[in-house]
């Protein structure tokens, strides 16, 4: 039977990535930085997972001398530390909701005495400022497991943090659901063997969700609107 429900947190628990993005740019131009990512071309760019891989991936791709590369690499762990500052302090101060229907699963499957997991790309300060912003102090502490892409040699579409997180808890992958957005992910959780559903964004739609268990546009009632593009919709 089924014991464990394992989420993704990015795209799957809210849809964040708006958020990453402005976070991206923020620090971009902190450091005085003209990188200006649009969303057409963050869309793009969200094939590769982890923000410190996405900003080398970008720097990779500019025509720059051999020189400015390597400094820009070398500064890749700074910029992304004030990326994840950016971020975490727009999503303490509210700017994020849940999707629909996660807060009712959350609820529901923590009274029926399930274990809660959380398998994320993402920072744990990430992770911790929208549980705590969207379910209150106590959120974080509805997982028993919270494990985060820099724990794990191989980030998503790698199956490594959902195996972390099947032996974390000592739990088989048979008695497991994952939750996810994109085909990443999805390659991820299927690759530990989780059953999965997913629920795509707008930012994962085109996606080749070939493998899913369950394809959703969302987690909760029938008839509640699709998000539609992310920026209409943020303050
Ligand atoms: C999410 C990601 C992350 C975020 C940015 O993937 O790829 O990189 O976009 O977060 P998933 P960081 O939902 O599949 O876990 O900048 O903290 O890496
Ligand atoms: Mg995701």
């Amino acid at each position: 039977s089924i014991t464990t429900l394992i989420f993704d947190v990015d795209g799957t628990l809210a849809d964040t990535e708006e958020l990453h993005r402005q976070a991206f740019n923020a620090a971009f131009a902190d450091a005085g930085l003209r990188w200006d990512w649009s969303r057409t071309l963050y869309r793009e760019l969200l094939h590769v997972t982890g923000g410190k891989e996405r900003m080398a991936h970008h720097a990779a791709s500019l025509d720059l001398g051999e020189v400015d590369r390597r400094a820009l690499r070398a500064h890749i762990p700074a910029l992304h530390a004030a990326k994840t500052r950016h971020y975490a302090a727009m999503v303490a101060g509210g700017r994020l909701k849940l999707r629909p229907g996660v807060a009712r699963l959350l609820r529901e499957a923590h009274e029926a005495g399930m274990h809660l997991a959380i398998a994320s790309t993402t920072s744990p300060a990430n992770v911790e400022a929208l549980l705590t912003a969207t379910l209150g102090p106590q959120g974080p502490g509805l997982f028993g497991v919270i494990a985060c892409g820099d724990l794990v040699a191989s980030k998503k579409p790698a199956p490594d943090v959902y195996e972390l997180v099947l032996r974390t808890l000592g739990a088989d992958a048979e008695e497991a659901i994952a939750f996810e957005d994109s085909a990443h992910g999805l390659r991820a959780a299927r690759g530990a063997g989780l059953w999965t559903v997913v629920t795509p964004t707008w930012w994962s739609e085109a996606e080749d969700f070939t493998g899913a268990d369950l394809l959703l546009p969302h987690l909760g009632d029938p008839g509640e609107p699709l998000a539609g593009e992310p920026g209409a919709r943020l303050p």
